[in-house]
């Protein structure tokens, strides 16, 4: 029997970096001189991850073992204390990444091959079309077309609201983390439910009905309003609806469900199987949106889709541009690997954020294809980080138009 070859991690950084946008990412390193990364963003709360990570984290981290990822996992999560939340998770989540990183590339493998090989020869993608009006919106839906996509999220400005969610002036990087201090916007859920359905009426018009389509209401609506939506939207039917409503309360979509048949898609805050694990128990949903770098890492994500899948609901994670490449690359080797995957979210990077994280993943035919390097593909240029120090930005918030706070 060979003795087994131990893996010291001998240290762990934080590496801030602002390319266009705020990244935290943990590198981790090994006594054989391999390193593995894990993105730690979380969107307008970065630093508190930062943080957790270097002060909290990463002492606990060296001399540990590299190969023991579940046990580390196990060590993070029991051994805090306090569990949970996206903070934690997201720190968890960076650690666990890093070494499955690590882990592959001592194996000489891209991470895929380490966690079961491929199920399908690449990861279909959707990508976002949006426009200040119905019109911008289908044409710009037409370009996504044209660059290959079959899978397409629509979002258009409603008429009446200075601004909406999912809108932006630069067409390909969709950020709403927009300011030094939060943006406050308007919203009325009345003039969104009367336009949003004569948007994909438009669209199944002008587009035809071979292309996927879906929609993000971005956690805006109740029970009912959610279930009136997905009726209007049943003519047309989209790939899925997500994030009706803040899932907070997982029974709420019982409502939801009973009275329509457009799939739902939910998930992109959720940190742990137990912010969905009645959604997928109950069949309340089609497809759980949680992502490695939120949801405690692969290993987590691992075991939500593993739960997901004995009750038919497949995978959607999210892959919006606050989640880095480092992020984007592992969901890439997880969604290749999970029988039950559904779609992934793909916005592109800035080329400055690609600069810094130089990675082997490509866009071909509507898909994206994690490459076959050892680990998961990608890394971060540090001396090129450090020229884009970190700037204080919030996501926007939201009132109705009577100044109540709502959801953003
Ligand atoms: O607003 O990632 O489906 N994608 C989304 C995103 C989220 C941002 C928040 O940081 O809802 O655009
Ligand atoms: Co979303």
């Amino acid at each position: 029997m060979s003795k087994t070859r131990t893996l010291p991690i001998t240290a762990a950084r934080v590496i801030v970096t602002c390319p266009g946008r705020n990244f935290v990412t943990l590198k981790i390193e090994t006594a054989a001189g391999s390193y593995g990364l894990g993105d730690a963003t979380l969107n307008g709360r970065e630093l508190a991850v930062a943080s957790y990570l270097a002060d909290h984290v990463a002492p606990s981290l060296i001399g540990r073992d590299a190969h023991q990822i579940e046990d580390i996992w196990q060590f993070l999560y029991r051994g805090a204390y306090w569990r949970r939340g996206p903070v934690t998770m997201s720190a968890i989540a960076a650690v666990d990444t890093a070494l499955w990183d690590i882990k592959a590339k001592e194996a000489g493998m891209p991470l895929y091959q380490l966690l079961g090989g491929a199920c399908r020869s690449g990861v279909r993608v959707y990508g976002h079309a949006n426009g200040e009006t119905l019109e911008e919106t289908i044409s710009e839906a037409r370009r996504y077309r044209d660059m290959g996509y079959t899978a397409i999220r629509l979002q258009s400005g409603v008429p009446g609201l200075a601004s909406t969610y999912g809108v932006s002036r630069d067409k390909m990087f969709y950020e709403p983390a927009d300011g030094g201090l939060p943006t406050e916007n308007t919203w009325s859920t009345s003039k969104y439910l009367a336009a949003t359905p004569r948007l994909f009426e438009a669209a199944r018009a002008a587009l035809g009905w071979e292309i996927d389509l879906l929609h993000d209401a971005h956690h805006r609506l109740t029970p009912i309003e959610a279930a009136r939506l997905g009726q209007d939207l049943e003519p047309y039917r989209l790939f899925w609806l997500e994030d009706t409503v803040a899932a907070d309360n997982q029974a709420s979509f019982r409502l939801i469900r009973r009275h329509t048949t457009t799939p739902l898609a939910v998930g992109e805050v959720f940190n742990s199987i137990w912010d969905c694990k009645q959604l997928i128990e109950e069949q309340l949903i089609d497809y759980i949106r949680a992502s490695v770098g939120h949801a405690g890492g692969i290993s987590h994500l691992r075991r939500i889709a593993v739960l997901a899948d004995l009750y038919d609901v497949k995978t959607g994670c999210h892959g919006a541009t606050d989640l880095s490449p480092v992020c984007m690359a592992a969901a890439l080797h997880f969604d290749l690997s999970m029988p039950n995957f559904g779609l992934q979210e793909y916005m592109c990077h800035t080329q400055e954020t690609d600069a810094v994280f130089p990675h082997a993943y490509r866009f071909s035919a509507g898909s994206l294809y994690p490459g076959d390097e050892p680990g998961l593909g990608v890394d971060i240029d540090e001396a090129l980080a450090a020229q884009y120090p970190y700037r204080r930005a919030y996501l926007p918030v939201n009132r109705l138009e009577d100044g109540t706070m709502t959801n953003w």
